[in-house]
């Protein structure tokens, strides 16, 4: 029997029963997740974006390709799904990196 006569709550040992951890139940909520999307142009070579899967989307060159080609001849492709602020982050990332290298690639969010 404890002689500490403080509520539960106030003693220094809360949450430990008998040398067991107790937590509370937790019900988290799984984040929405966000597609990175790539957009066909008729300028950005085709070198370029594979470079971008693999430096930002930590893809192999076979999967980059297999996702630039995709691109290239459907009109667009998913690089990555990410929670929102990673997703937009790549985005960010992404359109100023091919700015800074003079190229119109454009790269967009959808809600999965
Ligand atoms: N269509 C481009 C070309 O022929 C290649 C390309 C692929 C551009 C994917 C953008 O997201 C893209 N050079």
């Amino acid at each position: 029997m404890s002689s500490d006569q403080r509520p539960k709550e106030t003693q220094p040992n809360f949450g430990f029963e008998d040398d067991l951890l107790t937590l509370p139940d937790q019900k988290l909520e799984r984040p929405k997740m966000y597609k990175v999307v790539l957009n066909n142009d008729d300028y950005t070579p085709m070198e370029f974006v594979i470079h971008v899967l693999q430096k930002f989307f930590r893809k192999n060159e076979g999967e980059a390709m297999q996702i630039m080609l995709l691109v290239h001849k459907t009109g667009k492709g998913v690089a990555g799904t990410f929670p929102f602020s990673i997703a937009e982050t790549k985005v960010r990332q992404v359109s100023d990196f091919s700015r800074q290298h003079g190229y119109p690639l454009l790269i967009t969010l959808e809600q999965e």
